[in-house]
């Protein structure tokens, strides 16, 4: 016997659209959450299913019974990326497995290790920003980790320089990105009626996409004038050859993936960033066993790759931050034909189910009494592969399957750096002490009006 998914009544015709805050969808749907329990639907031009436990995330990462699905947003990210990685249907285009396995080893652990010195150089940049700067000056967190965050991917990716802390404005590409990526959000709220007196923002919206794409395409056919053996995705995308197929990857879909990386590689880095600070400025004593353990296993000088793998409890606090603060907070999946959830719940093929991982990831019964609180020593390799044996699938800020995200081993390395750096260079502090976490949802979710200041230590030599 079915038993009907509950959920908030709606209007006729616009349906749940007024219980939902276009500012911040993730957060109403938290508050809903709170309502009606692990398994809910509403109504906004079609059926949303949202589910937020352990058991059910179990059941949906199932890829014999579920996949992926390209809606809301990303089907208007789609619009300028088409076939690229993350806005592809899946392997029924031909796009997504060439590309798909001609990327993995370029994203594999020996390749992202061969960028530590790329990486190494823009946080190099950071510390001396800030340490110019000096203590009196306010630190707009998150912006200055989106440029850190922003100008390595372009870096290692396509060996470009966007030189973010050397410029006022932002470069023209980046503000083409920011501006596509924030009316792509907008346009996936409005119905093809209201849509259609968008004219001006729907023109902008188009030479943006115009404008990624023709920089990306510059970007190949320099690298094609001018060959270089530098191990980049770049190259990577331009002269592998896919072993199943052996076909290479076209000039459009190298494109496609060269704004993919920019898009998916440097928002939710960056809010990682951001929110891993922000958790140690609030929480002293892991605050003190991060910055002791930078001190005991990097001391004074550089930082070195090797010592990346040598920080347990930074990881752990990396894990926790995105536990608690997962910046892709959701991902969509979709039943590949009908069928039931949970034992009991129909759920017909192809309805958008939207997997919440800021609730899936604090389901007490994974998570304990103590499952809104920061406390990274859960997260330590032990517990953490203990639990995630006794219940798999409850830490999914990565996704799922093969379609999880493919920069992984990037972020970590990135962040682990960036953590052990400055708190290897700096003591912070949070310039306003009473601070309440707010978050700013985008694609991703940021902590809004977080700032702090930076006092250069002096034991520098
Ligand atoms: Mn990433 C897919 C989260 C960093 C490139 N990424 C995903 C997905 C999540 C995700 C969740 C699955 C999306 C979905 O199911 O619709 N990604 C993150 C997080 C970080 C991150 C939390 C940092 C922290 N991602 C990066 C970086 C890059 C990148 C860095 C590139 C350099 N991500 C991708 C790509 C995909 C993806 C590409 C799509 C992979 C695929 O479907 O084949």
């Amino acid at each position: 016997e079915f038993e009907p998914i509950p959920g908030p009544p709606g209007l006729p015709i616009v349906g749940n659209l007024s219980d939902i805050d276009p500012e911040n969808p993730i957060l109403s749907i938290g508050h809903l959450t709170d309502i009606y329990g692990p398994i809910w639907k509403f109504y906004i031009g079609g059926d949303r299913i949202v589910i937020a436990s352990q058991a059910l995330m179990n059941e949906v990462s199932d890829e014999e019974r579920f996949a992926k699905i390209v809606s809301g947003p990303l089907q208007q990210v789609r619009n300028g990326t088409h076939h690229g990685l993350f806005t592809a249907y899946g392997p029924e285009e031909k796009n997504w497995g060439v590309a798909h396995r001609i990327l993995i080893p370029a994203f594999g652990p020996l390749a992202i290790r061969n960028m530590f010195d790329e990486m190494h150089d823009v946080a190099g940049q950071l510390v001396m920003k800030w340490a110019r700067h000096g203590s009196e000056q306010v630190i707009q967190v998150t912006d200055d980790f989106t440029r850190l965050t922003l100008d390595t991917i372009a870096l290692c990716a396509m060996d470009y320089r966007f030189n973010s802390y050397y410029s006022e404005h932002m470069h023209p590409f980046v503000q083409a990105m920011v501006d596509f990526l924030k009316v792509s959000g907008d346009r996936s709220r409005r119905d093809s009626i209201t849509q259609f007196f968008y004219r001006q923002e729907t023109n902008h919206y188009w030479e943006c996409i115009e404008l990624l794409r023709k920089t990306s395409q510059e970007v190949i056919s320099r690298r094609k004038e001018h060959p270089t053996d530098k191990k980049d995705l770049v190259n990577a995308m331009l002269n592998g050859v896919d072993p199943k197929t052996k076909e290479k990857m076209t000039d459009e879909n190298i494109i496609d993936n060269m704004i993919t990386f920019l898009i998916a590689g440097h928002e939710t880095t960056s809010g990682l960033l951001s929110f891993a600070f922000y958790f140690l400025l609030k929480n002293p004593s892991a605050y003190e066993k991060a910055q002791q353990e930078v001190d005991d296993v990097i001391g004074k000088g550089p930082v070195t790759v090797e010592h990346l793998s040598k920080l347990p409890y930074i990881n752990a606090v990396l894990r926790e931050t995105l536990r608690l603060c997962p910046t892709a907070p959701s991902i969509g999946l979709q039943a590949k034909e009908d069928t039931t959830l949970g034992g009991k719940y129909q759920v017909k093929k192809g309805t958008p189910i939207v997997a919440l991982f800021p609730k899936i990831h604090r389901d007490p019964a994974v998570y304990g009494e103590d499952s809104e609180e920061f406390r990274p020593e859960r997260m330590l390799d032990e517990e953490f592969e203990r639990r995630n044996k006794e219940f798999p699938n409850c830490w999914k800020p990565f996704g799922n399957g093969m379609r999880a995200c493919i920069g992984r081993p990037f972020a970590w390395q990135e962040a682990l750096l960036v953590v052990a750096i400055l708190l290897q260079n700096f003591n912070f502090t949070m310039d306003d002490p009473s601070y309440q976490l707010q978050i700013k949802q985008t694609l991703t979710i940021k902590p809004k009006g977080f700032y702090m200041r930076a006092h250069l230590r002096n034991h520098m030599t």
